[in-house]
């Protein structure tokens, strides 16, 4: 009995340090978000019409400053990748750019950022229609992935009733009347996602790049200063993990009623991102269903809690 408890305690240790591993490797996992329970929710209108975001929420939201200053938003593509909007980098040198990443608050002092390699703008964005409107940002050094810097999934997915519980970040303005406010803490709003020919009959510019999210009442938008950022759903059978369905483009004016934002259709890019990444020498790895890894299933996670429970009891 003393033999077989002293083996357990010896099986117990590897087995926590097999955990503890298992855990730290899920930040390799796109689209989890952390729970965080000190998260503070008050009902400050922001982003337009949003609230406060925490950045253990939307990991992969990053923040990227021209000169020192608020340009755009980006997402985590992985740890050398971030995707964010071609127009955001019209007249920008690249070597002026700063990644803000594992912050929700602007005016954290001591922020750590990372330099920009190589700015890949898309060949096609048109200025005028803002079709193409995605540009890939390869980092100097890679991102140490962890609770507050995951990657968010892509999806081959064009069809948009796959897609529920939409939501999009940025630092962008929330308000457009009178002083323009620009906060220091992330914002978010929850979006539904429109029907592409009602919003080309809305918005008859659009091009079939392009989507639209936006709510029936007015006032809940992405505005000027969010484009880059994301716009994440969840698919309608796996809640638990965040795809980026799109990229913050453009709109007329901000939380107008009957005119949603219109974003890139990050789908329609896939083979785009994975070409141009292979290109520069850092390919992006697309799993089709990247919600658990190659390195260790969700499955064998539960599977290591389950024997340490029959070890404990
Ligand atoms: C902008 O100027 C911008 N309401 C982004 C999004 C929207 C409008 C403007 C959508 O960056």
């Amino acid at each position: 009995m003393k033999r077989w408890k002293g083996r357990r305690t010896g099986l117990l240790l590897p087995l926590a340090l097999l955990l503890f591993w298992a855990h730290s490797s899920l930040a390799w996992i796109c689209g989890q978000e952390m729970q965080d329970r000190s998260q503070q929710q008050n009902n400050v209108s922001a982003i337009m019409g949003g609230k406060p975001a925490n950045i253990s929420k939307f990991p992969w939201h990053v923040g990227i400053m021209n000169h020192g200053y608020h340009l755009c938003g980006g997402s985590i593509l992985n740890e050398w990748w971030v995707l964010s909007a071609s127009h955001c980098f019209e007249q920008i040198n690249k070597s002026n750019l700063e990644i803000i990443y594992g912050r929700d608050d602007l005016s954290t002092k001591n922020m750590t950022y990372q330099k920009v390699d190589k700015l890949i703008v898309h060949p096609k964005f048109d200025d005028w229609l803002l079709d193409n409107d995605i540009a890939l940002l390869l980092l100097k050094s890679p991102l140490n992935l962890s609770i507050n810097k995951i990657p968010i999934c892509v999806s081959e997915l064009s069809d948009l009733r796959s897609w529920k519980n939409c939501w999009v970040t940025g630092w962008g303005v929330t308000n457009v009347s009178g002083i323009k406010i620009q906060p220091e803490k992330l914002q978010k709003v929850q979006v539904d996602l429109y029907r592409w020919d009602w919003c080309s009959y809305l918005l008859p510019v659009l091009t079939k790049n392009m989507l639209c999210a936006g709510t029936q009442d007015a006032g809940k938008d992405a505005c000027q200063g969010d484009s880059g950022g994301a716009l994440v759903c969840n698919k309608k059978r796996n809640i638990a993990t965040w795809y980026q369905v799109g990229i913050v483009s453009w709109g007329i004016g901000c939380g107008k009623k009957n005119l949603p934002g219109v974003y890139t259709k990050v789908s329609h890019y896939l083979n785009w991102i994975i070409n141009q990444t292979a290109k520069a020498g850092k390919p992006y790895m697309y799993e089709q269903n990247s919600a658990c890894p190659l390195v260790l299933s969700c499955w064998a996670i539960l599977f290591l809690y389950f024997v340490m429970f029959l070890l404990t009891w």
